[in-house]
């Protein structure tokens, strides 16, 4: 089969060639490329004003902005270091609180929407407990109030994993408003992306200014440098790239949401199978496919599944498996049967291809694949 029949978990939604060159043009006059630039700027307003948050700070990455803000908030400064966090995400959650030295305590997840339970989180508190990482998982939000109302009680800061969630809303409210602050990822692969770049959303100037000199060295002013910063700044061929697709972000939704509505409808008939069908008063971006297979009841496994796709040029992704906390590397630290849920989901589901552009003739044949493995086995 050629090359450009393959299909992938997804595809890097970009701007018309002529509108990224004619965002760019500008840059062989000015020769500012990095460092807080005109476009680095205006996408940072431009994305409060979206988030409908006072403060957007831009990132070379998701990952970095994690890293960043866990430091701006000194977290595990006053010897509290524990962080109450889920298992059910991508490695750079769990990477960014312990390469901060903090300890990651894993909390289960719910069935429902695979975001942390509330119920669980008071059990894991200790006094060294310092703050909470939920992160909403494909797109799903968290039980936010629950985990502010915890949060509130033992004197906790919440940072939000938000990684997933660009442009989500909950009861008509930007999905930033919540916690202490929320990282967006504006990977490739996310629906609205600057090729590579992260953000941090919250309310506070303080914050604010801290994050901005701990992204550049800690430098506080030519001759002063108060913290060992980075260099964690998003240079403005990023930052053009976020302008452009910003433009086109909620056309790019709208078609994201067809796309997955001609999933579910195929899919949920079929035995053990579950979608995720975003919850009441969510406003979806329509980030991820996640689907989960009880091989009890499909007659089939999860591998199953993405192997017969695979046969066929379909690459669908087991994200997340396994847990973070089953990873080599830290070496057996942490016990995944303490979080049994999470572990169960790992080992269950598989996100299909997506993306604005995926025809539903190809969901439709996606399906079908489906559909096949459950009823050979
Ligand atoms: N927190 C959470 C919960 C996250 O999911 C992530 C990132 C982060 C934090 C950290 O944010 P960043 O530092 O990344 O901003 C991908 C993404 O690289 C990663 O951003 C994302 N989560 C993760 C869930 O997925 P991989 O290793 O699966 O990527 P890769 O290279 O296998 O690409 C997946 C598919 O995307 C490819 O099959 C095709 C498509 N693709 C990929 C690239 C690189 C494109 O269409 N265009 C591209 O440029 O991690």
């Amino acid at each position: 089969m050629p090359e450009q029949q393959k299909i992938l978990v997804t595809r890097s939604s970009m701007p018309s060639f002529e509108e990224y060159c004619e965002e760019i043009r500008d840059l062989w006059d000015t020769r500012w490329l990095t460092n807080s630039g005109a476009k680095h700027e205006r996408l940072k307003a431009e994305i409060a004003q979206y988030l409908n948050v006072p403060h957007a700070d831009l990132f070379v990455n998701g990952h970095n902005a994690l890293e960043c803000v866990i430091e701006a908030l000194e977290l595990g400064k006053d010897g509290r270091t524990e962080v109450i966090t889920t298992p059910f995400t991508f490695i750079s959650t769990t990477n960014a609180i312990v390469r901060k030295g903090l300890t990651p305590v894993f909390c289960d997840v719910k069935e429902n929407d695979y975001t942390l339970d509330p119920a669980k989180i008071e059990a894991l508190i200790t006094p060294k407990t310092c703050a909470i990482v939920p992160v909403h998982v494909y797109g799903n939000v968290c039980d936010v109030d629950a985990i502010a109302a915890i949060a509130k009680k033992y004197n906790l800061k919440v940072i939000y994993d938000a990684a997933h969630a660009f442009g989500v809303r909950v009861n008509g409210e930007g999905v930033a408003s919540f916690g202490d602050a929320s990282m967006f990822s504006l990977h490739a692969t996310k629906v609205f992306h600057s090729i590579e770049g992260g953000l941090v959303a919250h309310d506070s100037d303080e914050l604010s200014v801290r994050l901005s000199q701990w992204r550049n060295y800690g430098i506080t002013s030519t001759e002063t440098a108060d913290y060992v910063g980075g260099n964690l700044k998003m240079n403005e061929f990023a930052a053009a790239m976020g302008l452009c697709n910003l433009r086109h972000l909620e056309g790019e939704i709208v078609k994201r949401k067809v796309v997955c509505e001609r999933y579910w409808d195929a899919l949920e008939q079929l035995p053990g199978v579950k979608v995720c069908r975003p919850a009441e008063g969510i406003q979806s971006n329509y980030a991820y496919l996640p689907v989960v297979f009880d091989p009890q009841v499909f007659g089939a496994t999860r591998d199953d599944v993405c192997d017969a796709l695979a046969a066929n040029n379909i690459f669908a992704r087991k994200y997340f498996y396994p847990l973070t906390s089953d990873f080599a590397c830290y070496g057996g630290a942490f016990d995944s049967s303490l979080t049994p849920v999470a572990k169960r989901l790992a080992g269950q589901v598989l996100t299909l291809p997506l993306y604005a552009d995926l025809s539903l003739e190809d969901v439709d044949r996606i399906c079908s694949i489906v559909s096949q493995v459950g009823k050979a086995c």
